[in-house]
């Protein structure tokens, strides 16, 4: 099975499109979990038993976990593993914004394939498909490219015009067309641009794109689900990572994940 009809099944049996992104802050988590001995995976994993019922994937940000040095891969790689043996039919995406010259990447598909194993990564595009080879020819996984990123500066480089249009056009083109060859490709556009994803959806009507920056960030559901969804009413990943986590910073943070997490899906569902 390959990542999209992996991530196609998940959405089936969940009827969700939601994504909770995974992204432990050590400063916000709960004092009886800061103590263990490994604090993000214990924090994971009593979000993951309290959502998964609600989701069709999980996204843990590499960055959250290198920022501890080997003690926090180790727990991304507790964390990736726990999901594959206890729910393993839920895709998990590693965020890590890959990308470097050909032989570099095989180190990454390396860490994220191998080491970690996970079903699909972030990587974005400015090396060029030569690159990107060695993600690209992975046909079982996702390959998840940045297209218009939802941040405040992302229109620095990712909107100027290049040959006419704007650049991140341009990257929607070319990774739904020649570099989508194995039909594994994604592209990730932010929640808080939806005129740009109302575009991108008109040159790339059949691909899935991960949605990132509700909640915390500011981006509205209706929005997404507006300009976003394909015609089959799905099409989307849409990722929350703070707003779910950190619903509460108590005793409760797993059930307080849960109620959040229930009412993102919900209302994700009332616009299907
Ligand atoms: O354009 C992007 N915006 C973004 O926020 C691409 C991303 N991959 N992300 C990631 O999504 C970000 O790094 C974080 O892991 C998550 C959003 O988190 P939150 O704003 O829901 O807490």
């Amino acid at each position: 099975m390959n990542f999209l009809q992996k991530l196609n099944n998940a959405v089936d049996k969940s009827n969700s499109l939601l994504c909770v992104g995974l992204d432990p802050q050590m400063d916000k988590l709960p004092e009886h979990i800061k103590r263990q001995k490994y604090p993000f995976f214990e924090f994971n994993k009593a979000i993951i038993d309290t959502t998964y019922e609600l989701v069709c994937a999980y996204k843990p940000n590499s960055a959250f976990y290198e920022a501890l040095g080997p003690n926090g891969i180790l727990q991304l790689k507790m964390t990736s593993e726990y999901i594959q043996k206890k729910y393993l039919e839920i895709p998990v995406i590693l965020d890590a914004k890959r990308g470097d010259i050909g032989s570099t990447n095989n180190g990454y598909v390396k860490f994220v394939f191998e080491y970690l194993n996970v079903d699909a990564v972030t990587l974005h595009p400015y090396l060029g498909k030569e690159s990107l080879k060695p993600f690209l020819n992975l046909k079982e996984r996702g390959i998840i490219i940045l297209c218009k990123t939802s941040n405040p500066g992302s229109g620095e480089f990712q909107n100027t015009t290049v040959d006419g249009e704007p650049l991140y056009m341009r990257v929607a083109k070319l990774v739904s067309g020649e570099w989508n060859e194995y039909n594994n490709c994604l592209l990730v556009v932010g929640a808080t641009y939806p005129s740009e994803l109302k575009e991108i959806r008109r040159i790339a009507p059949h691909m899935v794109f991960l949605i990132p920056g509700i909640g915390a960030q500011g981006g509205k559901v209706s929005d997404v689900m507006e300009h976003g969804l394909d015609e089959n009413k799905r099409g989307l990943i849409i990722n929350s990572s703070r707003s779910i986590l950190y619903a509460s910073t108590g005793k409760d943070f797993a059930e307080a994940a849960r109620a959040e997490a229930k009412k993102l899906r919900d209302e994700i569902n009332r616009f299907r």
